[in-house]
């Protein structure tokens, strides 16, 4: 057929979800723009949207699947057939179950980017592991599993109906378009119905700067504020008397347990004025509605992000702000296959007794392992051995806490393979590799499983490139050959169709649609009341008290500094980046070429520092090198490093220099974690800077 505009959503440079139509000649992408007849991204789309064609032609990809030919990180492979590979994953796998149990196997996911991470689970749930990792622990799940517990449901944001005001706390929507929660909606919000906007954040970002109330959080500190706000709201009486009566638990307990958290106190461990304190708590409280819209900080920078997350849920039930539009809201789930269903979350129950979650006391109510628990496990053979890990779209060399300690971890093991779109640092210490398809290669389900109340088709409208297979097809595949073929199925596209088949729709009919949306319903309460085990908002948590957690919302000093390590590091995720993807592709690299750090002039001129300066940054766990670049925006005892780095261009066999900058060496992957979700600090990190000498060697 002649060249045509065909329509998809993106995805894979984040969570994705703005509409994309693209040149096609003969499965041959020519040119992305964004679909400005898409309703939900409105005409919009980021450089690395427009970036994909980049992505999926880069001339780096890996197209066959690899075979270790040398030392793990030697850069020596041999390429194999698709059924050679398989049948070496499928022979090593279920050996290591023979001999050790299935225990022994783990199989891992980072950031999900499509319906594959459930299809992990399902082949973990299968094969019998409990061992099914993921960075949940620092990202979307303490908010989650927090909302879930405290009021039977993840609030999100409600943009599309008009709002008061919008808490903004440690989410940057402009740069992350978090969970499909794209910039736009925010902006268009701000626009309609000109809400007041308070931005809780250390860094001055570009919205911040727009705020009615900028509040310059002292990093770490965010369960503190929380629960300064509840003081004032409680104790001025600026809560929801009624929703409070009818339909919370605990609130007496509470207000008891709050008085201890008084403005001067938080003010003093939060570094932000009493006065401001008091602003904003009143502002959001007396908006109504209001939105808290909450961010990825409020869940990696300590380890009380359980608690922080419930107090976030307490004071979006105590204003009476759940579940109202222009609030946050259960966002019901569209018409598709359950998720239990999917993931055979019933099958083999006997492998919870042997989950890492009790030996380490986090809650067995998480459906995955925290990563830093595996890594632990796999260092310590205890409480028992783990030999082979299969990572799929994820690089933990660089993105897991204590990068060191990943590595030795790897290296430790009888069996790592990886599925991946390009060689990473994680990628290169593989035993086997297969070479994924990335999105517009293959027919895919966005936002399966997240719980923002829609599914979008991100349809096959290309050729894939050399031999890559998708995830779910290479999955589906491994699980023939090891044996479970009766639980999956014949190809992958009978699995799309049944995961869309309870909307009505094949999915060629979803694909024209592009959206499946749930039921727009609100006080839904009111008829059924909340999913907890009292129907309520269980501000005193009557699941956490069982489990032997704190029933009640806390705060946790926040880390320490002291004349060795005076700076507290913090990060946040890259614009042009995907966490610690695509440095490799040049458009995004002329916008970002290099890993900075930004410090606070006066703080600059005390260790001569100038701009453009190289300095190492050192944290009680390793030291990093990264280019200073001097900025107001922050508080003078913080530094904010960029975050992700590695260097493709430096080659293989120094596993791309993984260590020069990667921040993730100056963070610890062992205990304390986070008691209820084993989380493990990824910012708000005590550190110091010191300057390079003239000739760029760091003193
Ligand atoms: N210090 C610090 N550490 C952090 C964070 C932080 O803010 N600070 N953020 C944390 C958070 S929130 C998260 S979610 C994690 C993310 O951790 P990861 O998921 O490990 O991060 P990515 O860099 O996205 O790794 C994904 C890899 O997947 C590959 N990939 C992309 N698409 C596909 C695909 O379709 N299939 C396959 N097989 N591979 C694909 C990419 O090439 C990339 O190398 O990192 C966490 N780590
Ligand atoms: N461009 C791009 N978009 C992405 C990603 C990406 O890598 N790149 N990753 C995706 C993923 S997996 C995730 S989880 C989301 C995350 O997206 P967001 O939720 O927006 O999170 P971050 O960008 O990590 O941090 C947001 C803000 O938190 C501030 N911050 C840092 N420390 C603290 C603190 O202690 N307290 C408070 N209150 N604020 C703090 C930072 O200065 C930053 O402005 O983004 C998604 N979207
Ligand atoms: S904001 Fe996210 S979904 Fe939209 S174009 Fe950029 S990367 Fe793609
Ligand atoms: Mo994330």
């Amino acid at each position: 057929m002649d060249r045509q505009w065909l329509k998809t959503h993106c995805a894979r440079f984040d969570h994705g979800g703005c509409g994309l139509k693209v040149l096609v000649d003969k499965g041959k992408g020519i040119r992305v723009l964004p679909d400005e007849t898409n309703k939900r991204s409105k005409g919009y789309a980021c450089a690395k949207g427009i970036a994909s064609l980049e992505r999926i032609y880069h001339p780096e990809r890996l197209l066959y699947p690899l075979k270790r030919n040398g030392e793990r990180g030697e850069g020596r492979w041999e390429r194999i057939s698709w059924d050679q590979a398989l049948e070496y994953a499928a022979g090593k796998l279920n050996r290591i179950k023979k001999e050790s149990g299935s225990q022994a196997v783990a199989f891992g996911q980072g950031a999900p980017k499509g319906p594959e991470y459930l299809m992990l689970m399902r082949l973990a749930n299968f094969f019998g592991t409990p061992n099914l990792v993921t960075t949940g622990h620092v990202c979307h799940w303490p908010r989650e599993f927090m909302g879930r517990m405290t009021c039977g449901f993840l609030p999100v944001p409600d943009y599309k109906n008009p709002t008061e005001c919008v808490m903004l706390w440690g989410s940057n929507p402009f740069h992350t378009n978090e969970e499909g929660i794209l910039g736009v909606h925010l902006k268009t919000s701000l626009m309609r119905s000109r809400p007041k906007l308070i931005v809780i954040d250390p860094y001055r970002t570009e919205i911040a700067k727009e705020a009615d109330l900028w509040l310059q959080i002292r990093p770490g500190t965010d369960d503190l504020l929380a629960l300064g706000f509840l003081h004032i709201i409680i104790n001025e009486q600026l809560y929801d008397e009624n929703f409070v009566k009818e339909w919370t638990m605990g609130f007496e307990l509470l207000k008891e347990h709050i008085q201890a958290y008084t403005p001067q106190m938080v003010s003093q461990g939060t570094w932000v004025s009493e006065e401001k304190v008091f602003q904003a708590a009143r502002l959001y409280a007396e908006a109504g509605p209001a939105i808290i819209h909450w961010g990825n900080a409020v869940e990696n920078n300590g380890i009380n992000t359980s608690q922080a997350c419930r107090s976030l849920v307490i004071l979006m039930a105590v204003t009476g702000n759940l579940d109202v539009p222009g609030g946050n809201i259960d966002a019901a789930i569209p018409p598709v296959m359950s998720l239990r269903k999917f993931i055979g979350i019933d099958h083999s129950p006997e492998k919870i007794k042997r989950s890492l979650r009790k030996h380490y006391g986090v809650s067995p109510r998480l459906p995955f392992v925290p990563s830093s628990l595996l890594i632990k496990t796999i260092l310590e053979d205890s409480p028992y051995q783990v030999k082979a890990l299969f990572i799929q779209g994820s690089n933990p060399l660089i993105t897991y806490a204590g990068s060191q300690m990943v590595l030795e971890a790897i290296r430790k093991l009888e069996f790592f393979m990886i599925s991946e779109n390009f060689m990473t640092p994680t990628a290169a210490m593989a035993d086997l590799v297969f070479p994924a398809a990335t999105n517009m290669e293959y027919n895919d389900i966005g936002h399966y499983g997240l719980a923002h109340g829609y599914v979008l088709a991100r349809p096959k409208i290309l050729a894939p490139q050399g031999e890559c297979r998708s995830d779910m097809e290479i999955i589906n595949e491994l699980a023939k050959r090891l044996g479970l073929g009766k639980y999956f199925w014949g190809d992958i596209q009978q699995c799309l169709e049944e995961i869309v088949a309870p909307s009505g729709l094949d999915y060629e009919q979803f694909r024209r649609q592009g959206i499946l949306e749930g039921e727009k319903k609100f006080y839904k309460y009111r008829e059924e009341g909340f999913r907890t085990p009292s129907g309520r908002v269980e501000i005193y948590s009557s699941i956490f008290k069982k489990g032997g957690y704190n029933p009640l919302p806390t705060a946790n000093s926040p880390e320490k500094t002291d004349a060795d390590y005076p700076l507290i590091m913090i990060n946040s995720k890259p614009k042009n980046f995907f966490h610690s993807g695509y440095r490799h592709i040049e458009s995004l690299r002329r916008k970002h070429g290099e890993p900075m750090v930004r410090i606070h002039p006066q703080t600059a001129s005390e260790h001569e520092i100038a701009a453009g300066d190289k300095v190492a940054l050192i944290s009680a766990y390793g030291r990093i090198h990264l280019k200073a670049e001097l900025s107001e925006a922050l508080n003078r005892n913080v530094v904010k490093a960029d975050y992700g780095w590695w260097f493709p261009e430096k080659g293989e066999n120094e596993l791309f220099a993984w260590k020069e900058s990667n921040i993730n060496i100056l963070t610890s992957g062992n205990p304390p974690y986070d008691p209820i979700l084993g989380t493990t600090p990824l910012r708000s990190i005590p550190c110091r800077i010191e300057r390079a000498d003239k000739k760029g060697r760091v003193l």
